[in-house]
Formats: structure tokens, sequence, C-alpha cells
């Protein structure tokens, strides 16, 4: 049936009325239905062995635009809303965003089913269908507020299966609902699974923030998902999270092994398990609870488990590595304690060193620890990152298990990251070199021989400059921003924390700031953007937000600064707005300590949209700094070597990091300074300024001032030769060209290789 006819028939079975009598919301929901079909009619792709990706969060951003161009037929309904007089833009604007992740780590695990489908790999995803995403960001006097952010209307992408599985608790049962939201593969006819697991009632009260009340596990286990820094209020809960999916997904696993004729000890020939960071870890005790009770010895099933589980590693941050108290878990799931002791104690019984043990001496599980012992494989998400693991961090665990240690260099689709977010951008890349990049990002290459190329160059130009003024225009009518399109865009996007060290930029502004009132002009006007939630119970972060705000609003006012400096923080910062900022920068800023950022993403995504890097050499800025050469980024800082030493307490002289030295320092002490002075208590909240100001001085457990002076020349060097238009373009170039190691299409390839081996 023609595109046409099924918009038709499908408006009229909905709405009554032929398309051209709906509104937006109407055509988008049609349009979400016959995508959805379409996307469901599709068979899985054929092999006898199969990924389970457990995550979870599954950040997947809006879906409609991606799946019109997965199934191939984006253009043609381009055309046949243009004929109704209608723009797809708006259209796709009316869908809500599901938020189901909080960072890198959930944004990860979306493009990589994007790249698993589109290489026709079996791979479903498994994790959970939050009713609220991560929170809605609201400023409110210069500081963040927290709302709640549903995204599920009448119409979604979830697909009800029919499906579930009853997951015991202790002291009662739950039902576990299968909901799937369907994954079509991009230049082929094949599509995958997300699984997402519900209860079977959930409340439909307003959500009600982060302490709602826990004794309502039936109705709330899926409410909400968990802010990447939680306080221990609520850490119950996300146990429970964690076992609703990892039961429900471990059952799902064998029920489709036995529903292949496949017996149960040849689990790990026809499945492999992918656990994205420790989230889902107690999949393996819980895989081993049910083998053991379907009649398998404690042997043979820790010996499957242990062939099928993989584990990826995304943090070394010590904070960050999930600890449960054993009692939580007795509590949760007292069924799995056992196979947790029986585990540990194997383990100790091999490797009686403490470092290694699952169960620790104050009672609590490391889940990590566990993975690598019962896993095959441990990965860090980028070179820099795995070696650290090797070598320090999980430097135990390497002695003993080498040959489970591998690094894969994380990766983002380009389908949505440069084809979809960047139009412009990707029609001109087509007309220098063809379009089978868009198969094979690696081909972008063939644009280093554009170098000199003055046309090309100038259009570079010319589409960067498009797509500045078209976020101008998008800040202007959603935050009332207004920013000059004619000056360098600066931009750092990501979760607010210290490591990413959002306030070092905010010394750089304090900088430019004192700089121009005294007189002393910048190279040429700069805008620096921001976009940044902050976990609700991070107090140090939410002073930094209010920081920025402040300094915002500081310069908003003042007609002597704003033609040189604008300062904007956008609000409810989402994948959405990332794929409107991301093709309008021209300094993509990367500027953890190094050492602490595992990989980064958006550095990726910044350097495919033709951004300049400014960064220090952590994660994976390195190879971005090895791919493009010293002219085409922007480094500086001192080197994760240094810095994990000083966290030792090895250097500079045996005493390790002292803030109050760098603070003293001329150029410094009045940057610092700055946070208390009168212009800004004037404006923003003592106490919090004061607190930060404090802090920075007495503790900076990031080192923004072991960098800030060098951050400072490296930054003011990008801007100076951002005026050099010809050579600028030229860096843009190369960055576009050099983007493609960074598809995750090469990283999907990469894991399966060297540990899914689905075909
Ligand atoms: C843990 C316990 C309790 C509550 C929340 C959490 C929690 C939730 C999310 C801890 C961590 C996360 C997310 C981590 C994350 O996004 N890490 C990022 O992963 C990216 C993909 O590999 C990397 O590029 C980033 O460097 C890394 O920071």
């Amino acid at each position: 049936m023609q595109l046409k006819e099924q918009l038709f028939q499908t408006t009229q079975a909905r709405f009554g009325s032929a398309p051209d009598q709906c509104d937006d919301h109407q055509l988008y929901e049609a349009l979400l239905i016959l995508a959805r079909n379409m996307s469901q009619d599709r068979p899985a792709p054929k092999g006898d062995r199969k990924l389970y990706y457990f995550s979870a969060e599954f950040l997947m951003g809006k879906l409609l635009s991606n799946n019109l161009l997965a199934l191939g037929i984006h253009g043609q309904v381009k055309d046949l809303l243009a004929d109704l007089g209608r723009d797809l833009g708006v259209i796709e604007s009316m869908e809500p965003e599901p938020s189901l992740g909080n960072g890198g780590l959930g944004r990860l695990a979306a493009c990589f089913l994007d790249s698993i489908a589109a290489l026709g790999l079996p791979g479903d995803g498994v994790g959970l269908n939050y009713h609220y995403g991560l929170f809605r960001q609201k400023f409110d006097r210069s500081r963040q507020t927290e709302a709640p952010d549903p995204w599920m209307e009448r119409d979604s992408w979830l697909i009800p299966t029919g499906v579930s599985f009853d997951v015991p608790f202790g002291g009662f049962d739950l039902k576990a609902v299968l909901y799937d939201i369907a994954i079509p593969g991009a230049g082929g006819g094949c599509a995958n699974r997300l699984h997402l697991f519900d209860v079977a009632e959930p409340a439909d009260a307003p959500w009600v923030g982060i302490d709602f009340d826990k004794g309502d596990i039936a109705h709330r286990l899926t409410s909400f998902l968990y802010p990447d820094d939680s306080d221990e209020a609520g850490r119950l809960l996300r146990v429970y999270q964690q076992y609703f999916m990892v039961s429900a997904g471990a059952q799902l696993i064998l029920s489709e092994l036995e529903s292949k004729g496949y017996p149960l000890n040849t689990l790990a020939d026809h499945v492999v398990v992918q656990i994205n960071d420790t989230h889902p870890s107690m999949v393996i005790p819980e895989l081993i609870r049910l083998l053991t009770a379907r009649g398998m010895s404690f042997d043979e099933a820790l010996d499957q488990v242990r062939r099928t589980c993989a584990y990826t590693n995304h943090t070394i941050l010590a904070e960050a590595l999930e600890k449960w108290p054993l009692a939580f878990i007795e509590k949760v799931a007292p069924q799995l304690a056992p196979v947790i002791l029986e585990l540990d104690r194997r383990m100790k019984e091999a490797y009686p060193d403490p470092k290694l043990a699952i169960l620790d001496g104050e009672g609590r599980v490391h889940m990590a620890h566990m993975d690598i012992h019962c896993g095959f494989s441990v990965n860090g998400v980028a070179a820099l990152h795995t070696d650290i693991l090797k070598n320090s961090e999980l430097k135990h665990f390497y002695d003993i298990y080498p040959e489970k240690f591998n690094n894969k260099t994380n990766g983002v689709t380009f389908r949505r990251w440069l084809e979809a977010c960047d139009p412009e951008l990707a029609a001109l890349i087509d007309s220098c070199i063809g379009a089978d990049w868009r198969q094979d990002a690696k081909k972008l290459e063939k644009l280093l021989g554009f170098q000199e190329d003055e046309s090309v160059l100038e259009r570079l130009l010319e589409v960067k400059q498009h797509n500045k003024e078209r976020l101008c225009w998008v800040l202007w009518a959603s935050q009332h921003i207004e920013v000059d399109p004619q000056s360098v865009f600066d931009i750092q996007v990501k979760r607010l924390h210290e490591y990413k060290r959002q306030q070092m930029n905010a010394l750089y502004i304090i900088r430019k700031y004192l700089d121009i009132k005294a007189g002393k002009l910048p190279e040429r006007p700069v805008t620096i953007l921001f976009g940044a939630k902050a976990a609700p119970a991070y107090v140090m972060a939410k002073h930094i937000i209010h920081l920025i705000l402040c300094l915002q609003k500081l310069i908003d006012q003042d007609p002597q600064v704003r033609p040189w400096l604008r300062v904007a923080m956008v609000e409810n910062y989402n994948v959405t707005w990332a794929e409107r900022l991301i093709p309008a920068c021209d300094i993509s800023e990367q500027i953890s300590l190094a050492s602490k950022e595992a990989s980064g993403t958006s550095n990726m995504k910044f350097m495919a949209n033709g951004a300049v890097t400014l960064g220090t050499l952590d994660g994976a800025n390195v190879e971005i700094a090895q791919l493009v050469g010293g002219d085409n980024i922007y480094t500086f800082g001192q080197k994760s070597d240094t810095v994990i030493g000083l966290y030792k307490g090895e250097e500079p002289d045996g005493r390790g990091y002292r803030p109050l030295e760098y603070y003293h320092r001329p150029a410094v002490e009045p940057l610092v300074d700055f946070l208390v002075s009168p212009e800004l208590l004037a404006i923003g909240d003592p106490a919090s300024l004061s607190t930060l100001w404090k802090d920075m001085k007495n503790k900076d457990w990031f080192m923004a001032l072991l960098d800030i002076e060098d951050y400072i020349e490296a930054k003011d060097r990008a801007i100076k030769d951002y005026g050099d238009r010809r050579a600028w373009a030229k860096k843009m170039l190369v960055n576009i060209a050099k983007s493609g190691y960074f598809s995750s299409d090469r990283t999907i390839e990469q894991y399966n290789e060297d540990i899914w081996k689905l075909k």
C-alpha cells in the first residue's frame, strides 16, 4: 500500500478524519503508529547466538525522525506532509523526549542499539520502563529546581507483548510486565527489540519527587530513574529496581533459549550478556540461581554464566563503584544471598587477597569484583581508561586475569549525530565524497583531499554559520536568550560534575569579564554556552550551576561586557538540545581532570560536526588528538600520570596537591575571589557562592586551579586562531574527516569480533 494511503487509513481509524484535517499532534501520533507498525513487522536478524545488552538506562531521545530514516521513508513522509502544507520538523517537535538515562552511559546504550540493528546483528536491550525519566530542570532565581518529566502519552513507542515474569522479592512476588520498543536497523530489513520491564499496576498518581513513599514498591518500582549521584535515602529502592530488571531479564533469556529448543547447558553457546556498568550485575547470581533451580549443579551453572557474561566499566571514580550491603540484598532478594556468599567463598579460596574479595570486611558486595570473577570479559571505554584500569584501578584483577581485559573505545551513531542533526553538513559531505560514508563512516577520511579546496572550505563555514543562526533562533524562542551569531560559539554540555570542571570554565569567564571591565578587550566576541543537570542531591554541583547563572545575569546586565562576552545555560539540557547545540559549535569543551573522564562521547559528536576540541588528555580526547594531530586540537593541562601521582601524594614533592598554593598565584587569586566579590554577591546567594569559594581554595578535589592558567592560555589561543577563517575551516574539515573512527558501528564491530562473536 502507498504511504499516502496508509497515513489516510491511520488518521481515519484513529481520529475519524483525513490527514489534512488533523492538527500537528494528531499527525505526529499517526506517523508514530505507522512507523511503530512497520518496525514491529520486521523480522529479527538471523543467528543462533544472541546478545542481551543489560542496562539500567537507555537514553533514546526522540524516535520519530530516527525511525523514519531507518525505515527509509523519511524523504517520502516529508514530501507527503509538504503536499499537505505541513512541515515534518514541526510534527517531530510534538514528540515528548523519553529521558530514560542520565547522560553518557545511557546515551551510549541507545547508540549501541542503533548500530547493532544497522549491522544486522541479533541483539536486544534489556532495561526498565521508568514512567518519569530524569527530572525536568528549571531555573528559578539562578538555581536549579526539579520537576517531573512524564513522557508516555496515549500513544508511545511501547508495544505491549503480553509476556510477563514473576519476580520473587523478600516477602512478596511482583509481576514484571514486558513492553518492547522495536529498533529498526537502518538500511536493512530487520528489527531488534528494546525490552523494558514494568510493574503490572503502576501508580498513576503524580510524581512526588525523590522522597516518595518507598513502601509502595509494587506500584512505584518503575516510577523514576535514579540520578547518577544519589544520597543514602532511597538506595534500597534502587536495589529493588536492579533485581526486578535482572530477574525478569534472566527469565526472558532462559525462556527464549527453551523456546528455541536449546538445552540449558548450551546457554553460553547461544547467549551473551553485556553488563553495562555494575547496575545490572545481579544478573550473574540470578542466572546461577535459576539454572540451579532447574537442576543444574552449581559448578556447571557458574561455568555457563562465566562464559556468558561480559562487563563494561564506565568509571574509575571510587565513589561511583557500586558496593551494596549484603543486608540490602538479603532484604530485597534473600534467595540471592546464598549464591553470592558461595561465589565469595570460592573466589576467596582461589584468591585470598582481600582486595579481590566479592564481600568485604564490612559486609558489602563489590559488584564490579563479582563481574570480573564471574565473567569472561572486562572492558574499559577508551584506550587511556582501559590502561588506567589495568595499571592502577583494577590492577590486582588484571594480574590474575590478564586475558579478560580489553578496550572498546566508545562511539556514537552518525545516523543521529550527523545525518539527522546536521543535514546541511551531510549534504555538503555527499557532494564532496559521495554518500557511502553513511554506511561506513571511515570513508569520511576522503574529505582530507579537500583541504585546499577553497569552495569546500567556504561552504563548510557557511553551513556552520547557518547552524549557529538556527541555534540563535531556538535560544531566543525557548528562553529569550539573545546571542550574537557572529561570535565564537564555545560549548560545554554534559552532566554537572566537579571532575568535568564546569567551574574551571566559569573561572575563564571571570577572567574575560575582569579584562573587559579593565578595558582589555578579547580578540573577538565570544559566546560561552552550557547545558548541564546536577543530581538533585549533589550540593556542590548545584553551587556551580548557581555560579554560572549568576555570571550569565551579571553579564546580561552589563552593556560594556555584553558585546564581547555572552554566557548562557540552556534550561533542561537533553538529547533534543544536544541535537541543536552540537552542529552550531565552534569550540568543544572537554576539560575534565586527566584520568577522570572514562571516555566522553559528546567530544566525538562535536568533532563529527566540525567543532575543534579544547581539551585535556583525558578519555577519548587522547585518541582524538592522535587522529587529528596537534594543529587541529587544543590540548592543555597536566597529564593523567601526574594527576594520579598527585592523588597518591607523590607529586610534586611527596605532599600531594595543595590548592592554596595555586590560589595564591597572582593570575589565579582575583578569579577565585571574584566568587565573593560585591558584584556577584549582589546577584547571587552569598552562602552558596562562599561555600564554593572556600571549597575551591581549600579542597579543589578535582584540581581546577592546577590547570586554570594553562586552560586560559589555550582557550585564548583557540579564539585567536578562529580569526583566520581559512585555517580554521581546514581544522574543521580534518576533524570531520577523522571522526569516522568514533562511529558506534566500529565500536560494535569490535565488541562483536572480540567478545560477542554473533556471526
Ligand atoms: C549509581 C548508583 C546509584 C544511583 C545512580 C548511579 C549511577 C547512574 C548513572 C552511576 C553512574 C551513572 C552514569 C555514568 C556515566 O554516564 N558514565 C559515563 O559513561 C560514558 C559512556 O561510556 C563515558 O563516555 C563517560 O566518560 C562516563 O562518565
